[in-house]
């Protein structure tokens, strides 16, 4: 069990993702309805406002505060409790990200910044809304040098050792972050604060979505990288088995410092102003982010087929059989990684340079990122949560918390799964993204279209209200086993962190050389990126003005 002190902090954190995953999955609720056109918004209320506070609350700060509770959690449990110094810093990074949200979403609620989470320019939002933004990432700067500062202390004290998988994946995932958000302070600092409270009159638009997307993509990762911790270190534990390769989960890892990056035009390959070589260049880079994740494919089906043999699974597919299908905490990752699949090669499809052209502004795109960040990632720390908070907490996971958490699982399956492939088939037919209402719909031919089971935008709006359903369910869950559920006295009550073994005999020091992945990561970057960010800034069109469009 960790110190009381850390599990306080971990709760925090995870207690504000819940509150903002409450207030997003409402707002989801809601924007499948407006799309619908079966549900009339009062007045004060407007589609675009709650999409951006969906978009900011699910996928911006839901996710931030789950990872740092997890990565403080495990950390405490991999490599020792928190000095007072580590402490505190976690304590005013955690404050200072809250802050931020809590300033982001009153502007939000204010009716000031209605510009979704991507906040393109020129559309153009109280300078508030940038201000909570950029302290956000502040405060998840301050938590992650608090926990960078505690893996350093590790390693002083155990010279020459390579530190446990969770750490290593902990500190890989922290310096992609902090790379990432270069791109993101600068054009918030330098572009749209100035611009948002007058101190400037134009911005240029192309080179603030280029700083964007720099940032965009490796957030993407950001959310990724603590899921497949969860993949590489907790399933192989509940499996009963070891990780399946130190040495390979530890390349996978540090491929994704290098190349998730340089690879933000493939958000931008529609958009004018980027010569095509460059586009091209980024393209190639992409399909290189995709061998980590194939990688870890890989491993996972290496680590089900030992775990199910072990178990006396015989033949080709035996083995499938013999997993703990009843383990919710298993069931609910594996059905995490099952929506991947689909997940993962709709990436491969955007990113094909010449296909983008046709899923670019569509909502097929909404349909990929549902499943990707909406369930690999989401339905990943769902199962965490399981138990993470009873852990935490120290109470019981009860049979009837159990039963609830598959009924959750099964729910928000198939609500994804009806949404999603409505959004990804109606996005091919053409149905736009980023906005409320189209006048393509209004099309006779279009109107046939729209009219298939799936693809059609009631099948949408059943496959929201499912979720919904299923996010309340996990609320209640969660505040059962933070507040309510009677504590853990007997051993066999206990719940605790399945953190699997990880043979390092055979894994090469210099993968912990971060140096080096520092080193190359910066060289990809300045290959990618110089050339084609002073072509911008040298040749940029005048700058534009702000609009407000709500
Ligand atoms: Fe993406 C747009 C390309 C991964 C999220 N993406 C988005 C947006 C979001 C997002 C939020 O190239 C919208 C941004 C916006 O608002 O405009 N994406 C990719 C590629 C990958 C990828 C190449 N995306 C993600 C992940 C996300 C995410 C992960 C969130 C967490 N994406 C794009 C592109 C766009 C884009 C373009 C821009 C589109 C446009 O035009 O605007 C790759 O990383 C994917 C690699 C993954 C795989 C899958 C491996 C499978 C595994 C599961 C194994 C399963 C097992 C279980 C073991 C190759 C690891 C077995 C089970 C059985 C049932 C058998
Ligand atoms: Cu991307």
């Amino acid at each position: 069990m960790i110190a009381l002190q850390d599990r306080k902090l971990a709760l925090w954190n995870i207690g504000v993702a819940y509150i903002a995953f409450l207030i997003g999955t409402l707002c989801g609720l809601l924007q499948v309805f407006i799309r619908n056109d079966a549900l009339q918004l009062p007045a004060w209320l407007d589609y675009y406002q709650i999409l951006t506070a969906h978009g900011v609350l699910l996928a911006l700060i839901f996710t931030t505060f789950f990872i740092f509770g997890f990565f403080i959690t495990g950390m405490s449990k991999s490599l020792g409790s928190f000095g007072p110094k580590v402490r505190l810093f976690s304590w005013v990074g955690f404050w200072v990200t809250l802050l931020g949200t809590v300033m982001a979403t009153a502007m939000i609620v204010a009716g000031e910044a209605s510009v979704l989470y991507t906040f393109y320019a020129p559309l153009k939002a109280s300078g508030f809304y940038y201000v909570g933004l950029a302290l956000v990432i502040i405060g998840t700067w301050i938590s992650s040098f608090a926990l960078v500062g505690h893996y350093r202390v590790w390693r002083k004290n155990n010279k020459g050792q390579l530190s446990p998988l969770f750490a290593f994946m902990t500190i890989t995932t922290i310096i992609m972050w902090i790379i990432a958000c270069l791109g993101v302070v600068t054009t918030v600092l330098f572009q749209y604060i100035p611009w948002a409270f007058g101190w400037t009159d134009t911005i240029d638009v192309e080179l603030s979505r280029t700083l964007f997307w720099f940032f965009g993509h490796p957030l993407v990762y950001f959310w990724l990288l603590p899921a497949y911790m969860a993949w590489y270190v907790i399933v192989p534990k509940i499996l009963g088995v070891k990780v399946f390769s130190d040495s390979l989960a530890r390349l996978s890892f540090v491929l994704f410092i290098l190349f998730s990056i340089p690879v933000g035009f493939h958000h931008q390959l529609t958009e004018p102003g980027i010569s095509n070589f460059w586009k091209f260049l980024q393209v190639v880079l992409t399909f290189m982010v995709i061998v980590p994740s194939l990688m870890t494919a890989f491993s996972m089906f290496a680590t089900f087929e030992i775990a199910g043999r072990k178990n006396g699974g015989k033949g080709l597919f035996g083995w499938f059989t013999k997993l703990p299908w009843k383990d919710i905490r298993f069931t609910s990752i594996f059905i995490a990684m099952a929506f991947f699949i689909p997940g993962g090669a709709g990436g491969i499809i955007n990113a094909s340079f010449q296909l983008n052209e046709v899923v670019h502004n569509t909502l097929w795109i909404v349909g990929h990122f549902h499943i990707t960040v909406g369930t690999p990632v989401a339905m990943t720390f769902m199962g965490l949560t399981f138990w993470l908070i009873p852990y935490l907490t120290g109470r019981k996971f009860t049979k009837s918390m159990k039963v609830l958490g598959l009924i959750q699982i099964i729910t928000w399956s198939i609500g994804m799964l009806l949404m999603s492939t409505a959004q990804h088939l109606l996005g091919l037919l053409g149905a736009p993204r980023r906005t409320a209402y189209s006048s393509y719909n209004d099309h006779p031919a279009a109107m046939e279209w729209f009219d298939g089971i799936l693809t059609n935008h009631v099948t949408m709006a059943i496959g929201g209200s499912i979720l919904f359903v299923s996010a309340m369910i996990l609320i209640y869950i969660v505040v059962m086993t933070m507040f309510l559920s009677p504590k853990a006295v007997e051993a066999k009550d206990v719940v605790d962190f399945p953190m699997a073994e990880s043979d390092m005999s055979n894994t090469p020091k210099w993968l912990e050389n971060w140096w080096i992945w520092i080193g190359l990561a910066v060289l990809l970057i300045v290959i990618a990126y110089a050339i084609p960010l002073s072509h911008m800034i040298q040749h940029a069109p005048p700058g534009s003005e702000g609009f407000k469009t709500w």
